[in-house]
């Protein structure tokens, strides 16, 4: 795949809480670290997103009486998975991954900072209606294809995709500096996105320049 000067690598929630021993270990998660750092060595332009949920926020578990992490509660804008605290703006564990080189990022994005609402995407909250500017500031610096990386697969890298392409941007997912949280819902995650048009192409691909097979 040969990058261009109007690619933009979209890393994903690559932080503490989400890597083994923290709050939301993503299995392996610390494994994408290594590759992540490799494409934002190579790309032109990379922006990062950061969970930033504030204390008592409505997709953790302990927010709802009873409860449970990893269950389902019913929201406004729909079901919602009840995650352990997670990303809280002010603890270590919202900070970026140890030895991610953040350096040459040109913006950090945050989301999931309402407390009513979640957000995956990096583009719309969780009620599908709200904004984070992403794809106005994507576009206003004339970006047209985004490649994503990071964690997790089957949430907040799927989601961001699936709104990245629906905002009408080419898109790529680096398969091998991803990690999901469920293999099951990581299987069905990838079957979403090539239904949607989002492509899939591998870190060596990328590295070697060549054309990425069709997804
Ligand atoms: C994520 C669950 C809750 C993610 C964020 O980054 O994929 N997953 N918050
Ligand atoms: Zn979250």
């Amino acid at each position: 795949m040969r990058i261009v000067e109007t690619d933009v690598l979209l890393v994903v929630d690559v932080q503490v809480d989400f890597l083994p021993g923290g709050a939301l270990p993503v299995p392996d998660g610390d494994a994408v670290v290594g590759p992540v750092n490799a494409l934002l060595a190579t790309f032109p332009h990379a922006v990062l997103t950061q969970d930033w949920h504030p204390a008592g926020h409505a997709s953790f578990h302990t927010s709802h009486p009873g409860g449970e992490p990893f269950g389902t509660v019913a929201m406004p804008y729909g079901p919602q998975v009840l995650w352990p605290e997670h990303c809280v703006q002010g603890t270590p564990g919202v900070a970026f991954a140890p030895g991610l080189d953040v350096a040459r990022a040109e913006l950090v994005i945050r989301k999931g900072y309402t407390h009513a609402v979640d957000s995956y995407s990096a583009f719309l909250e969780a009620d599908r209606t709200t904004r984070t500017g992403l794809a106005g500031y994507l576009r206003e610096r004339g970006f047209t294809r985004v490649v994503l990386c990071g964690l997790a697969t089957d949430f907040c890298v799927a989601w961001s995709a699936l709104d990245a392409r629906a905002a009408g941007f080419e898109t790529v997912v680096v398969e091998d500096a991803v990690r999901g949280i469920d293999r099951d819902g990581s299987v069905a995650a990838w079957a979403r996105m090539a239904a949607a048009g989002v492509g899939r192409v591998r870190l060596a691909e990328i590295m070697a320049g060549r054309t990425a097979a069709a997804p």
